[in-house]
């Protein structure tokens, strides 16, 4: 199974280690496409060896080739709603993981009021894992 990770690069990568142990379980049950999103060489200016318009076309790709999406949407990012948007529209299973630990953020009613994301609040990674597992075993 091949999974599209998203997560917020020019968004902000205040939880880029948290991406980076998210990609490492998921690694572990199946393909992930995106690991870079993880990689802490990535910073908030994204890759440098492809331009801007390749990183876009690239992405594209590995979406719809994608059996799944996970997201993590905890920091606001423009290109994981415009991903989520588009895999919205490819109809790819896509499970959005969001960390509600702190009172002063909350999610978009645009990713939580929406029936097609199965969208999941936790506290600690382990909630997390234990998600992406029911989810992969709820699709494959
Ligand atoms: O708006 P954001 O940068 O936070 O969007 C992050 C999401 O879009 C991730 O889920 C990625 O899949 C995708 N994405 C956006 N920008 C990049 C990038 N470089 N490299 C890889 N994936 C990206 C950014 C620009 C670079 C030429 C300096």
């Amino acid at each position: 199974m091949k999974i599209y990770f998203a997560a917020s690069i020019r968004g902000g990568r205040a939880d880029q280690e948290k991406y980076n142990q998210l990609i490492h379980f998921l690694s572990s049950k199946a393909k992930v496409l995106t690991e870079h999103v993880g990689d802490d060489a990535i910073g908030e200016k994204g890759e440098k060896d492809l331009d801007e318009q390749e990183i876009h076309q690239r992405d594209l790709v590995w979406l719809s080739a994608a059996d799944a999406v996970v997201a993590e949407v905890t920091t606001p990012s423009l290109g994981v709603g415009y991903e989520l948007g588009i895999a919205e529209k490819m109809d790819k299973p896509t499970l959005c993981l969001y960390e509600d630990t702190k009172e002063d953020r909350k999610l978009s009613a645009m990713i939580s009021g929406n029936p097609n994301f199965s969208t999941f609040h936790y506290k600690d990674l382990y909630q997390a894992k234990k998600e992406i597992v029911s989810f992969l075993l709820k699709i494959s």
